[in-house]
């Protein structure tokens, strides 16, 4: 279903055995060296998701080839299965909303560079913020695994209303592009202990797939 223009919700996209390879694949990444970490903001916070990325690291407001502002080491790279993985996902998001084909472009040509994988226990949020930090306008791909959340679409123009709160489950896909590429948007809630029992894991991750656009 459409949630805006250009960000496409499908529920249920991948099967509960894929679910499965991604949590074991996220398992070993968030493993040092460059595995997961706390994000410190400048104003002294720390974000309460921690993060890992393939392929580029993120930092506040950037991305370096190393954990910066962690234990130094190079960042893993982005498995090439999981760059296609993203391209299935624009197609699949395309599908989904008639009507919707001009808004991705030709996902073939997107080379998915970065992977962002956020993890959130019980009690982490994440607040309404945009993602600028890449220069590609490639849609992103937001792949949820384990427990449910509440996610806020929101718009371009301001963190507040009006912004729309949908539940995403294990296994849902938003693509997000167009002209919801650099919407505001963020994760208010979890609901702990809605993970499918069979999945293995406590907890939410989140999967982004983004094109980062930089030559290096
Ligand atoms: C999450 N992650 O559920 C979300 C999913 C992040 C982040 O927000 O920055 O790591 S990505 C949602 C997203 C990406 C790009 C644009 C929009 C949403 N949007 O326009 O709403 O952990
Ligand atoms: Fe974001």
């Amino acid at each position: 279903a459409a949630l805006g223009p250009g960000a496409v919700h499908v529920p249920d996209w991948l099967g509960i055995a894929e679910q499965r390879e991604l949590v074991e694949a996220c398992r070993g990444w968030a493993r040092p060296p460059a595995g997961l970490r706390v994000v410190r903001t400048p104003g002294g916070g720390t974000m309460t998701a921690r993060q890992v990325g393939l392929g580029w690291h993120w930092f506040p407001y950037g991305y370096a080839r190393s954990v910066v502002d962690g234990d130094g080491a190079p960042v893993k790279p982005m498995p090439p299965w999981l760059a296609e993985l993203g391209r299935r996902a624009v197609g699949a998001a395309r599908s989904a909303v008639a009507g919707n084909g001009d808004a991705y472009g030709d996902e073939h040509a997107y080379d998915y560079d970065i992977a962002l994988i956020n993890f959130y226990d019980g009690d982490a949020r994440m607040g309404m913020h945009r993602d600028s930090d890449e220069k590609s306008g490639a849609p992103v791909v937001s792949l949820s695994l384990g427990d449910t959340c509440v996610f806020r679409f929101g718009n371009p123009h301001t963190r507040t209303k009006p912004y729309t709160d949908v539940e995403l489950r294990s296994g849902d896909l938003v693509v997000f592009g167009g002209a919801s590429r650099l919407a505001y948007h963020g994760v208010p809630r979890v609901h702990p202990g809605t993970a499918p029992r069979d999945l293995g894991l406590t907890g939410r991750l989140n999967i982004t797939l983004r094109v980062s656009g930089f030559t290096d």
